[in-house]
């Protein structure tokens, strides 16, 4: 009923009488009064005159399911929606749910993570309320040597995403990372749950800064981080943004999953990236290896051409040009 009340607020230009709601939902006019209460205490803001009704004046920076919900037309991804206003990963809450919750297009969603993971286990700073932190809950039906395609597909669609809605350039640092002039402002995490020969299923996470303001980084990353706040210098309405990124992922991924010639988004992706054709080197644990950045396996996977000529391929590992 409160999501129903919601909405009616939402249509009506004036109050709308607390007889009116009890009448239309067979309920008491306490009842209605509780679930006024209930959205108040959510962040809405309603003016409440005795004996004329309710009128709703202002809608929080919240990103509710039910705020989301009618921006989607996704066919499988945001079917379902777990919202938290904290967490401490929504990877790790995704990786965590038994067998009998997971299902194909799931995402869990959060205001903020008290230990939001990158790669290799690095910390990913979340601060609340201003950036975007969630998680896809994929069941493919593809191999694990092509999981990387999955990372490739969403860092795609985030980045065209986020060039549509700023009308600025960005760029795909591979294998995860989205760049706005050589600074960070979103990761993708691809974590797979399974054995190697038999994939339960895939979760793709997705950090973005947002309305971050450069205080709200740690310092040691100040000088690599930036936020669209910052690029764009204007807020940026987050429900809008997350709801076209849903429904562009979408359209990636189902089209995908009709397993349509891979090659197409390969090249598109390769088109985003500002590594190849240079020197570069690549860290893999505590190992520095240098060459040059030649091109993207069909799998993902990065192929470098070392200094002493051979070619070798690298699934992962951190990469920087060598300036
Ligand atoms: P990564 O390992 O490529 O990047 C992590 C590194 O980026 C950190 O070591 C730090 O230097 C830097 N960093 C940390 N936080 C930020 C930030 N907010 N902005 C810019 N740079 C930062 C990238 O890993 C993948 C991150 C995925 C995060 C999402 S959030 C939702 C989902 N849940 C979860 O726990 N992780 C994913």
């Amino acid at each position: 009923m409160k999501d129903e009340i919601l909405n009616l607020l939402k249509q009506s230009n004036g109050y709308l009488s607390g007889e009116y709601l009890s009448n239309l939902f067979g309920v008491s006019r306490a009842a209605v009064w509780k679930s006024i209460k209930q959205l108040e205490k959510e962040g809405y803001v309603i003016f409440s005159k005795s004996k004329v009704g309710y009128q709703l004046v202002d809608i929080p920076d919240r990103l509710y399911p039910c705020e989301l919900k009618p921006y989607l037309f996704s066919s499988i991804l945001g079917n379902e929606i777990y919202y938290f206003d904290e967490l401490d990963s929504t990877n790790s809450y995704a990786k965590n749910l038994p067998d009998n919750f997971i299902k194909e297009g799931i995402v869990v969603l959060t205001e903020y993570q008290s230990k939001g993971r990158g790669r290799f286990n690095r910390h990913w700073v979340s601060p609340k309320y201003k950036g975007l932190y969630f998680s896809f809950i994929l069941k493919p039906n593809i191999s694990f040597d092509n999981i990387g395609h999955l990372t490739i597909l969403f860092a795609l669609a985030v980045c065209k995403t986020l060039e549509d809605h700023t009308k600025k350039t960005f760029e795909i640092k591979w294998p995860n990372d989205i760049l706005y002039q050589g600074k960070k402002v979103c990761g993708i995490l691809t974590e797979v749950n399974g054995e190697i020969d038999a994939i339960r299923h895939v979760i793709v996470g997705v950090g973005i800064n947002v309305n971050s303001d450069i205080g709200d980084f740690d310092e040691d990353i100040r000088h690599k981080a930036t936020s669209l706040k910052i690029i764009t210098e204007s807020k940026v309405d987050r429900i809008l943004l997350l709801s076209e990124i849903i429904n562009n992922a979408d359209e990636y991924y189902a089209s995908y999953s009709e397993d349509v010639d891979f090659m197409t988004i390969l090249s598109e992706y390769k088109s985003k990236l500002s590594i190849l054709n240079k020197e570069i080197h690549i860290s893999i644990g505590s190992n520095l290896i240098k060459g040059t950045a030649i091109d993207i396996a069909h799998n993902g996977a990065l192929k470098i051409k070392l200094r002493d000529g051979n070619m070798r391929e690298f699934i992962s590992g951190e990469v920087s040009i060598i300036q």
